[in-house]
């Protein structure tokens, strides 16, 4: 993009901008969790549907002049219903932790037991973690890995929700590089008639490129962010099944009343329209392509870095991400991070299950593929990654990271980012 007026009024934020734009370019993005967005997603975030105020949804506002804000607002909800086969959704949410936040506003009342995964074992804080409102206003337990595994284990997983009857059950990760059976969860919180809400944010991505199963089957809800794999702009979806509408049929309007007036204002429309051109995005044939990409990217950085030596947190990976034990080379993640930043490698610290060390020195590091597979990096590129990686770790010096950097921006030339 220009910025063209940006460029001419406020030359402070144009020259930050630029500096950004130069950062990204010459540098490998690696946190799962990010990507880049298209620049049609980018032009529809900076349209003016971003002036309108249209509280309340289609055909139902409570501001006049919301002809075309409805149409676009509509839009955006068939291609979501479509794409992820689901009778209802919301688009409104402004990102992911709201989005959550709904769920519990429409379904529970204040020391209500929820149970998640807990986020040292891989989980999200908005799963009932005790510094979040999830783990403030609402009764959490939770969930871990198995110690040696490193994978859920669902027989305690089904314990545990035997023992505590929890009212809302998440399935869902930030750092969990496997496979999440979601049917396995159904059939938990069948047995104690919770409900069961999966949040997909990392991988909603790759669920439509069905290189992971689809929860749409077995969960009454779904949520998932809208920038992550799904490669659009920051928002949320929130979805329910028709498993949902078969528990609750009054789940769309308990959902529709937590995000407004419960716990939103004004939807952003602009973010709406963007959500709707990258679902457009996601329905054509590339994008299950890219999801294939992704996960074999990942799979085969795996397989390079376990050459080198390196621990990966359940041994491998069927996603977009891997964690990284740490702990036999020597160095914290926090250390680590700094490093591979210094060496143009963008990634971060994350606790691995059951770490020895607090959450701001912990013992892993997290990484994935998702925005260096958009930039078009394939498998050759994953093996000069781990190589990368690998120096900078072993060596641990500036001057490797810095040596390391000029290879990183030669390799990053050869795949310059659109502008
Ligand atoms: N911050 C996101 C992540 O990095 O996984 C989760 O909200």
């Amino acid at each position: 993009m220009k910025h063209e007026n940006i460029k001419n009024q406020d030359a402070k934020v144009y020259e930050i901008i630029k500096k950004e734009e130069a950062r990204r370019e010459d540098t490998l993005e690696m946190i799962p969790s990010e990507n880049h967005t298209s620049p049609a997603v980018l032009e529809a975030l900076s349209s003016i549907l971003s002036d309108k105020y249209a509280e309340g949804y289609p055909g139902k506002r409570y501001y006049g002049g919301n002809e075309h804000i409805d149409e676009i607002e509509a839009l955006c909800q068939e291609r979501a219903k479509k794409l992820f086969g689901v009778p209802f959704v919301n688009v409104q949410g402004y990102s992911g932790s709201p989005a959550n936040m709904a769920v519990y506003f429409a379904l529970l009342n204040p020391g209500d037991k929820i149970m998640g995964m807990s986020l040292t074992a891989g989980g999200h804080l908005t799963h009932g973690w005790k510094v979040n409102f999830s783990g403030t206003y609402y009764d959490s337990v939770f969930y871990e890995v198995d110690e040696e595994t490193g994978l859920i284990d669902y027989e305690k997983v089904e314990e545990i929700a035997e023992r505590e009857k929890p009212k809302l059950i998440f399935a869902g990760a930030t750092s969990y590089s496997r496979l999440i059976d979601f049917k396995r969860f159904r059939e938990i919180a069948d047995k104690v008639g919770a409900y069961l809400c999966a949040d997909i944010s990392h991988i909603s991505g790759l669920v439509i490129s069905k290189e992971h199963p689809d929860p749409a089957p077995y969960v009454h809800i779904i949520t998932t962010t809208t920038h992550k794999t799904l490669r659009g702009p920051r928002g949320a979806l929130i979805m329910v099944t028709e498993s949902g509408l078969k528990k609750d049929e009054s789940l769309p309007e308990k959902i529709n009343r937590a995000v407004f007036p419960g716990l939103q204002g004004g939807p952003h429309e602009n973010q709406i329209a963007a959500i709707a051109v990258c679902l457009k995005e996601t329905m054509s044939p590339s994008f299950a392509e890219y999801g294939r990409k992704v996960v074999s990217n990942c799979r085969k950085l795996g397989e390079e870095l376990k050459k080198r030596d390196f621990n990966i947190v359940s041994g491998g990976t069927n996603n977009h991400l891997l964690l990284i034990d740490l702990r036999n080379k020597g160095i914290s993640g926090k250390k680590a991070q700094e490093l591979l930043e210094r060496a143009g490698i963008t990634l971060n610290k994350n606790a691995i299950p059951f770490d020895p060390n607090p959450p701001a020195e912990p013992s892993g590091i997290r990484m994935g593929t998702p925005a260096i597979t958009t930039r078009g990096m394939g498998e050759e590129e994953m093996t000069k990654i781990a190589s990368f990686i690998s120096r900078v770790i072993t060596e641990q010096s500036t001057e490797t990271a810095d040596k390391v950097r000029e290879e990183v921006k030669e390799m990053c030339n050869k795949f310059p980012m659109s502008k």
